[in-house]
């Protein structure tokens, strides 16, 4: 995965489908109301350093960074130091069997 999206993401990280729900039960800044946009349970996460952190007031997206050592997460936003104009890139998963 590194050597397929590090060209792009080493700048800006990528997006992986984790997210903060500012509106479900549980949430609160800046470590309440994670979820997967698939619903599946939490089993894992992979924060770097002090993160999340909310830097900014308005970080609810986890993203993957490649800059500071591979595949540690770090919650972003708008209101994060440097986020580029136009968001950043992100990660998919997708079922590659044929449907029946
Ligand atoms: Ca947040
Ligand atoms: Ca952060």
């Amino acid at each position: 995965m590194y050597e397929t999206f590090s060209p792009q993401m080493a700048q800006v990280g990528a997006w992986i489908g984790f997210y903060q729900d500012l509106e479900g039960s549980g949430f609160s800044e800046p470590r309440g109301g994670w979820k997967w946009i698939s619903g599946e349970p939490i089993t894992f996460t992979g924060w770097t350093g002090q993160e999340p952190n909310n830097q900014g007031g308005a970080e609810d997206w986890a993203t993957l960074e490649l800059s500071n050592g591979c595949c540690e997460w770090n919650d972003l936003g708008p209101t994060s130091g440097g986020f580029p104009e136009g968001g950043v890139p992100g990660i998919s998963e997708r079922d590659l069997a044929p449907p029946i």
